[in-house]
């Protein structure tokens, strides 16, 4: 093995990834913004524009003579020049769209070069529909539209300075360039001149004129950016830079002037409402990055960049929540200020690439969930057995062991529905070809775990071995597919667990029917195909940023050269999406009909929901990273990416078993729930830790297991509006200033559940933020608590998740246990009903085959179950509603479950499956009868407890109904009087 000409051995290399990278406080492998070129620049601007104070203007104006208003109304546009640059044209144009965001496009027109304009057309589910119903008003200094439902939003274009704004209700929401810190640096010949030095004042003015003069040359001067800063090449420990494009940065200031909350820009170690970068106090002291990369042993308080990047933002204040959606390709930088109570200013400099940013109105968090969603798509539905627990771990070395591994789980009871395999199962991390020494029957091993309805996930990473050996690397290499070193010739070759490595370039489309061709399971006539394999394995693709060893920060060189001639800085934090993206398309065609593909990746970006799922990667085995990792997952879930999770007991270290309960606590009540273990860690798997804390662990799978129709519910609902599916306090209470940074509990779907999971060392006790003045029922003793906007404080030993449910909310499990989910297809359903203090409560259930897309052809059972007063008596009845018909959709993209009838063949299939129990928590009074609406007495018993009216805690009352005979997926009332 070559590495920077010398012959090294592999384990060399991988000594040197981890010396590399080894140390937890080893930050320096990764660029501070001073060590960033484009990102001082940025800074410095921002810099001189505080100095300058008042004197300081954006040389941005738009010439009104330009402004041109498409014949439809829909947009306009109009020219911009910079006073600094007055050779230099940009153009800058606006759209309304359907539902309000407003689309701010600028890009430089006739330069030298084209600007990277193509990171929408990845983000973006589908070109965005433009209102036809705007009315743009051409004034003398300004453009405006007024829009929406109430005429109550307003978008104004300033002429000079420019200057955009979002307002609502007349209130300033918006506002973009309004610190003068927008600058798009054009194109230029290294031997273009700087801009024109600072002009004395002309003689002979009067004061006044002399002083307005002095301030507009002064304002000019120091905006001038000072002398070329790592322009044309730039140098980064051993690598430089070669900039044949020259600086090519964007700049731009987003204030929200009403908001003093700010969330969103995944994937941070940090808090979920953004702690400030800059001002006096800040509480980090370098912006947050938003570039790919693979930080090993992150840390778990940083704005440093992590292994995925959405460059969304929301504001939020009790008033309204709006978000900022800045579709940017490159490396970006974001400062985070509070300037004062209530407002936030915020910097974004990104490296390359046009402006290309929508501002979303709100005004509810819902409204921006749905805003974003129809820009880049909801969440895909998964299949239904991702939801269940899965077992990792660097590595199951053989098929002996994946088969040793699955038996105990079952002789110990523990359910599970997936077994991982790492890289370590490919001969010489060739992926796709097994090591046939350890797995000598892939096939037959991965049916032995899909007999117990199990399934395999395979890792495949992007890193391809050189040699002709692979026929995957001679295949791609043959075809012209890899990307391309800086000289736009041949091949890349990095290093990476392969040792010499090149990378398919997924942005070039003729990767696309080459790579869904790998994953076929029956041989092909054109080359190679996964037949080592089965239709239903999973797959993993981790290292996607990408991560090279030898590469600048563990990545690809900036200047590498992909389809189209564009740079890799201009799409780097694109290029994980596109490999999840192939590879969910290439799983997709495996089967015909087809089924639901899982994929994971580690490296994402906006519109990855689409493609499957995400993990918070690397993660260290301490009490910090288990808590930090709860905030990282509650901010992709802000970020459209609901399906995420952390590994659970930490990737890193070994967790002393108190910890490794408690993060099988957390990780139960993530979307995605996987441990695993890095490969010099000692075996973790559950069945091995000794008691209480088996029996602990064993209870909690059960607990997520039977949730599972909780959760399946909250992914339907999320993969239709856009509402994430972990819902943090902000979101549920708008209104409520004291839950907007809290981070470290929430709420599960519209369920109704909330939990708090327990994240310290020795906890005993937990307290909780309940926001309103309602019953709370803990989950397990049916406790009700009140809070009313303040903390409660309950117990939390370790075998005590502090979970509750919310008056008002009935909540589906099915309690048999099992060893998979899809065994659980045809088992009973309990229902728990919480009353609320009106006596009422409702809950959803989403039930379909869990696997293919016949859901998408009406193939589901979509129920809503409700309690409310009886119509005569002061009884209540219970009551199952076919909601499909009901409610034909709920679809964030408007379209109706046309297809839906209430007799489909999944609903046919299903109909057998009973509601067994009944738990009515909070009636308060024995009933004296419960029967069904014919009349037919039911069996009941009766605990006499609190009830929901009332200010009472203490113990509910309970009421049990036992097989009340009534089949779910059918409609029903229960009358108790
Ligand atoms: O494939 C090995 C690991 C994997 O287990 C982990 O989950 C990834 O995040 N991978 C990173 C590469 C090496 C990590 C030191």
């Amino acid at each position: 093995m070559r590495l920077s000409g010398q012959l090294v051995p592999f384990t060399s290399l991988l000594f040197l990834y981890c010396s590399l990278t080894v140390s937890a406080l080893k930050t320096g492998d990764w660029k501070t913004c001073s060590q960033s070129a484009f990102c001082r620049r940025g800074r410095a601007l921002a810099g001189r524009a505080k100095e300058a104070g008042a004197n300081w203007k954006s040389p941005y104006a738009i010439e009104p003579t330009s402004v041109v208003v498409a014949a439809d109304e829909a947009a306009f546009s109009a020219a911009v020049k910079s006073s600094i640059y007055p050779d230099i044209t940009f153009k800058l144009d606006l759209q309304v769209l359907d539902d309000g965001v407003v689309r701010v496009r600028m890009d430089e027109v006739d330069g030298l070069r084209q600007r990277y304009n193509e990171a929408s057309n990845w983000a973006l589910n589908s070109e965005p529909s433009v209102s036809k119903q705007i009315e743009w008003t051409v004034g003398k200094g300004d453009v405006r539209a007024v829009y929406g439902a109430k005429k109550d939003i307003s978008v104004v274009v300033n002429f000079s300075p420019l200057k955009i704004t979002l307002l609502r209700g007349g209130k300033e929401e918006i506002v973009l360039n309004g610190e003068g810190l927008l600058h798009l640096e054009h194109f230029r010949n290294k031997a273009e001149p700087p801009p024109a030095p600072t002009e004395v004042p002309e003689e002979g003015l009067d004061g006044e004129e002399e002083a307005q003069q002095v301030m507009e040359v002064n304002s000019a001067s120091s905006w001038f950016e000072g002398e070329p800063d790592g322009y044309w090449e730039e140098s980064f420990l051993s690598w430089t830079d070669k900039k044949p494009k020259g600086p090519e940065s964007l700049s731009l200031d987003i204030n929200f002037p009403r908001h003093g909350h700010v969330y969103g820009i995944p994937q941070h170690a940090t808090g979920l409402s953004l702690p400030t970068t800059t001002g006096e106090d800040s509480f980090f002291d370098e912006p947050y990055r938003l570039f790919n990369a693979d930080v090993f042993e992150y840390l778990a308080s940083s704005p440093m960049s992590l292994y995925g990047s959405i460059p969304l933002m929301y504001a939020h204040s009790a008033s309204s929540t709006v978000g900022v959606f800045h579709v940017v390709g490159s490396e970006s930088w974001i400062d985070v200020a509070h300037p004062k109570d209530g407002s936030t200013n915020t910097h974004w400099v990104s490296e390359s690439g046009i402006l290309d940013t929508f501002l979303l109105p709100g005004p509810t968090p819902e409204d921006v969930f749905a805003q974003y969603a129809r820009l880049t798509g909801t969440p895909v539905l998964p299949a239904h057995w991702a939801l269940g627990y899965h077992q990792c771990r660097w590595n199951y070395v053989s098929s002996d062991d994946v088969r040793s591994v699955q038996q105990r789980f079952d002789e110990e009871d523990f359910p599970v529905d997936v077994f991982w395999l790492d890289i370590e199962y490919s001969e010489e991390h060739k992926y796709f070809i097994w090591d046939k020494k350890n797995f000598p029957d892939p096939v037959d091993m991965t049916q032995d775990v899909e007999k117990i309805a199990r399934k395999m996930v395979v890792i495949i990473d992007p890193h391809l071995k050189r040699t002709q050996d692979y026929p995957v690397y001679k295949e791609a290499s043959e075809l012209g597919i890899l990307v391309k070193p800086s000289s736009g010739e041949g091949e890349y070759e990095g290093w990476c667990w392969s040792g010499s490595s090149s990378w398919v370039d997924f942005f070039n489309p003729g990767s696309w029917d080459w790579w869904k061709k790998l994953f076929k399971t029956t041989p092909q006539e054109n080359g190679f195909s996964w037949i080592d394999s089965t239709e239903s394995v999973g797959i993993w693709n981790d290292m996607n940023e990408p991560s090279v060893f030898n590469g600048p920060e563990i990545s690809m060189p900036r200047d590498n050269v992909h389809y189209g001639g564009w740079e890799h800085r201009d799409v780097h934090n694109i290029n994980g999406m596109l490999f999840s993206n192939q590879t969910w398309q290439a799983l997709l065609a495996r089967s015909n009909p087809p089924k639901r593909p899982f994929v994971l990746t580690r490296s994402f970006f906006a519109g990855s929901q689409r493609f499957g799922a995400m993990w918070t990667g690397d993660n260290m085995g301490t009490w910090e990273h288990m808590a930090v990792g709860i905030k990282m997952v509650l901010a992709n879930n802000l970020g459209g990416m609901s399906f995420s999770g952390s590994d659970v007991g930490g990737f890193f270290g070994n967790p002393e078993p108190e910890m490794l309960v408690r993060w099988y606590e957390v990780g139960a009540f993530g979307p995605f729930f996987r441990a695993h273990a890095h490969i010099d860690t000692k075996r973790r798997e559950p069945y091995l830790l000794d008691e209480p804390y088996k029996s602990i662990i064993r209870d909690v799978l059960r607990l997520r297991y039977k949730l599972l129709p909780m959760w399946y519910t909250a992914f339907r609902e999320t993969s239709v509006t856009g509402i994430p599916i972990l819902r943090p306090q902000f979101v549920m209470f708008p209104k409520d200033e004291a839950g907007f940074a809290i981070d470290d509990q929430y709420y599960i779907g519209s369920s109704g559940l909330l939990v708090k999971p327990v994240t310290e060392k020795g906890a005993t006790e937990a307290t909780v933020y309940l926001g309103e003045k309602q019953a709370y029922y803990d989950y397990f003793t049916s406790h009700i608590h009140r809070g009313n906007q303040k903390n409660i404080t309950v117990k939390a030993e370790l075998h005590q998740i502090p979970l509750f449910i919310r008056g008002g909310s009935i909540i589906p499990t099915r309690e048999r246990p099992r060893r998979s989910s899809p065994l659980m297809k045809m088992d009973p359903f309990t229902l728990r009903v919480a009353l609320d203090d009106q006596r009422k409560a409702r809950g959803e259930l989403y039930l379909d085959d869990g696997e293919t897309f016949a859901h998408e052809q009406g193939n589901f059972v979509w129920r809503e179950f409700k309690a409310e007063a009886s119509k005569k008596g002061k009884g209540i009845t219970l009551s199952s509603l076919d909601l499909a018909a009901a409610r034909p959709s709920d679809a964030v993209d408007g379209k109706a479950l046309s297809e839906y009838r209430g007799t489909n063949d999944f609903a046919a299939s299903v109909s057998p499956v009973k509601v067994e129990r009944i738990v009515v928590l909070g009636l308060g009074g024995k009933p004296t009868s419960v029967s069904t609406d014919s009349g037919a007495p039911l069996e009941w018993d009766y605990y006499d407890g609190v009830a929901a009216v009332g200010k009472k805690e203490g113990v509910a009352s309970i009421l049990t109904i036992k097989n009340p005979g009534v089949s779910v997926s059918s409609d029903w009332n229960i009358v108790i009087e």
